[in-house]
């Protein structure tokens, strides 16, 4: 007889699943399949060994140290990007974290944390006005003195959602904000996980319901993109669109190519400046990626 259910946190050939009966199980796999992720539906037989991996709306993930694209989790319904003023974010960590989410068909979300240190944003980080002005969902939260995380938990009722961000910007205690038995949760997890794993640095997902959960991903992400192609990395600028197709040259790069209608638009404030500069930059990431 076999059993359904979704993957909650997966490490070298071994997993635990939560079946649909709410039982939490573990599971292991062989390599011929395809590696499961936390988000997978899965398929286990009477032995809790993986049978099917089902098929994924998507991926999300990041580079490696070589540049190669490595999975952390399938069927996102969002990105929950977590930046705070401490520790303030690198330079383009948000608009890196945007691309990623874009290109894979996740919605991103950004969520600005710790909004009782007081601090304005204009300050510490002035790229999110104009994030807001093309239409990307931003959201403010805070873990303290007591959490405000009203707007946020009702977006992650529906789906799974995964908070992404650098170490220390608060995602472990919006998990416990949003996630109202996690403590009961976290125990039954390492119980069933065993000891000598590295729960530390694998990605988790919380069920909160038959609908939704999250996914928290621990340990220290210095979160960098993979090698890509131009026109893949601009997937995650859309609202370049509307304008590079006047460009004069098909595979213009938006850089000093001449008749570029992406930096033309930059220049007279149709789409935001700091959209394009985030852009080289990227672009130059890229050729040190490659
Ligand atoms: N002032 C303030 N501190 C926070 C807030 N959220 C989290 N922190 C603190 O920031 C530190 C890092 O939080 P943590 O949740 O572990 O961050 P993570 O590394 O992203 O999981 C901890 O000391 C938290 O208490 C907040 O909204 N305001
Ligand atoms: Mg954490
Ligand atoms: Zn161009």
């Amino acid at each position: 007889m076999s059993q359904a259910g979704l993957v909650v946190r997966a490490w070298a050939n071994r997993g635990i699943a939560q079946l649909d009966t709410g039982k939490l199980a573990p599971f292991h796999f062989p390599r011929r399949l395809i590696r499961p992720l936390p988000g997978d539906r899965i398929v286990l037989d009477a032995a809790d060994a993986l049978i099917e991996v089902l098929p994924r709306k998507n991926e999300f993930g990041r580079g490696d140290a070589r540049g190669r694209f490595r999975a952390v989790a399938a069927n996102l319904d969002r990105a929950v990007i977590v930046i705070a003023p401490r520790p303030a974010p690198s330079p383009d960590l948000v608009h890196r974290y945007l691309t990623a989410a874009l290109i894979h068909g996740v919605e991103p979300v950004v969520v600005v944390n710790k909004r009782d240190l007081g601090l304005r944003e204009g300050e510490w980080f002035s790229d999110l006005d104009d994030l807001a002005e093309l239409g990307y969902r931003i959201i403010r939260t805070r873990c303290k003195p007591q959490a405000e995380v009203d707007e946020l938990a009702r977006l992650c009722r529906d789906g799974i959602s995964l908070l992404a961000g650098q170490s220390g910007v608060g995602k472990t205690s919006l998990l416990n904000a949003l996630v109202p038995d996690l403590d009961e949760r976290t125990s039954a997890l390492s119980h069933v996980t065993g000891k000598g794993t590295h729960t530390t640095t694998t990605a988790t997902v919380y069920p909160l319901s038959d609908q939704a959960g999250i996914i928290d991903t621990p340990g220290v992400w210095e979160y960098g993109l993979w090698a890509m192609t131009p026109a893949e990395l601009e997937r995650g600028f859309p609202e370049f669109a509307a304008h590079s197709h006047h460009c004069r040259f098909r595979n213009c790069r938006h850089d000093s190519e001449p008749g570029c209608a992406v930096r033309a638009a930059a220049e007279s404030g149709l789409i935001p400046a700091s959209r394009h500069a985030a852009w080289l930059r990227l672009l130059a990431e890229q050729r040190r990626i490659a």
